[in-house]
């Protein structure tokens, strides 16, 4: 089996990479040209498959609709999973025109190319709870409606749509799978969860005095990354094409992450944690809370880690990083930042 990634590089790619290696998969995936290196999360699996041509990497942009759509044509994979996206809710408000641009043009431009060819090959869309608009506290599944907040969440509606309507217009396999937050040491860091369990680490080293954040009271539904890539790959695998939530059912504040986070170590959070409006969005998605009953129901997937147990996973991970920290500190080979990340 051949897939093609968008987005390899990002924490979903990653695993998603690693998962379909294991199974024996041939995996092509879309990296972006940057001025210093964006693979630090796939490096490992570039030096184990360099010399058996089981991982290979195309320079590419989702905006760049002819060069997806040729390295589609050359590839000829079997699945394409499209996950390359600007997926920072609160950058979408800085950057509205880009972050719609490529949330929109992707789906399409990969879609298109599918229904051209005789291949049938089938479109996995990363849908997002952040369609939901979260305002109301109700239990969200694939038939709750859609009211984005911003920007961010308008372009994927429309990536979900189009993915929609191709499947029933052109009968294209394409699969929307709509994921609640999914967290793990790959997260990028000014996420919000990555953020507290990285200051977490820092501060128990001595190297952070404080951790400043936004909106303390939004409530998320958080699961683990690994196991929400297990889901992406079951649908693909079910015998139609269909809309999926993947969500645990449960919701915890920002405000509940920081205090389970900072007792992991033995401190108070208040102590800690301050709040700045810098942090806060034009909009907010106050709560999100999901029903994966069909996922579990018909495709058996549940999640294996709970929300402490997500918190520890992060946590161990970033106090390990942190003492790397400390050790080139203490050798002055970096210079102490008081608080991390600087965005
Ligand atoms: P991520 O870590 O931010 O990764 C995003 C990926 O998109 C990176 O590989 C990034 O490349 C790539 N990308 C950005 N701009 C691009 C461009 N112009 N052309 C090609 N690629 C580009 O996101 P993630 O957490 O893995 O999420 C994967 C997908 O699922 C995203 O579409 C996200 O919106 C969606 N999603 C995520 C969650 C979640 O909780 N994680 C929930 C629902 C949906 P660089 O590495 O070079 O930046
Ligand atoms: O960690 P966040 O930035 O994630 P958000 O906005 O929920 O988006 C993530 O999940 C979506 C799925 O629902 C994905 F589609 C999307 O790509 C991304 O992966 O923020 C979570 C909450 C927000 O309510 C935010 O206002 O945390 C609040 N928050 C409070 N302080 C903060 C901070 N968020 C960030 N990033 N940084 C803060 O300092």
């Amino acid at each position: 089996m051949k897939a093609l990634i968008t987005g390899i590089t990002g924490q979903d790619g990653a695993y998603l990479s690693e998962f379909l290696l294991s199974k024996n998969y041939e995996v092509h995936g879309i990296v972006r040209r940057s001025s210093s290196f964006n693979t630090g999360r796939i490096d490992h699996l570039i030096s184990k498959h360099t010399s058996d041509g089981k991982l290979q990497l195309y320079y590419s942009d989702l905006l760049d609709s002819s060069s997806i759509t040729n390295l589609i044509n050359n590839i000829q994979p079997d699945e394409i999973y499209n996950l390359g996206a600007q997926s920072h809710v609160a950058v979408s408000f800085q950057n509205p025109i880009l972050t719609t641009q490529l949330g929109t043009l992707g789906s399409i431009t990969i879609l298109e190319t599918i229904k051209h060819l005789d291949k049938k090959v089938k479109f996995y869309q990363a849908s997002s709870s952040e369609m939901f608009g979260g305002t109301s506290k109700e239990l969200l599944d694939e038939n709750s409606l859609f009211d984005p907040k911003s920007p961010y969440g308008a372009s994927k509606v429309f990536a979900h749509d189009i993915t929609k309507i191709y499947r029933e217009s052109y009968n294209v396999f394409g699969v929307n799978g709509i994921l609640f937050n999914h967290e793990s040491p790959l997260r990028g860091e000014t996420f919000v969860t990555r953020k507290i369990s990285k200051a977490v680490g820092r501060i128990a080293a001595g190297i952070q005095s404080k951790l400043t954040l936004g909106n303390l009271d939004a409530s998320r539904d958080w699961g683990y990354a690994k196991d929400y890539i297990e889901g992406m790959w079951l649908m693909m695998q079910y015998d139609y094409p269909e809309d999926w939530v993947l969500a645990t059912g449960v919701t915890k504040t920002v405000r509940d992450f920081a205090e389970e986070a900072f007792k992991y170590v033995n401190l108070n959070w208040e102590d800690y944690v301050i709040t700045s409006e810098k942090y806060f969005r034009p909009n907010e998605v106050d709560y999100l809370l999901g029903d994966s009953s069909k996922a579990r129901e018909v495709l058996n997937w549940k999640p294996s880690v709970d929300f402490k147990g997500l918190v520890k996973i992060m946590v161990e991970h970033d106090i390990n990083e942190a003492k790397k920290d400390f050790t080139l500190l203490k050798d002055n080979l970096i210079s102490p930042t008081w608080e991390y990340p600087k965005l």
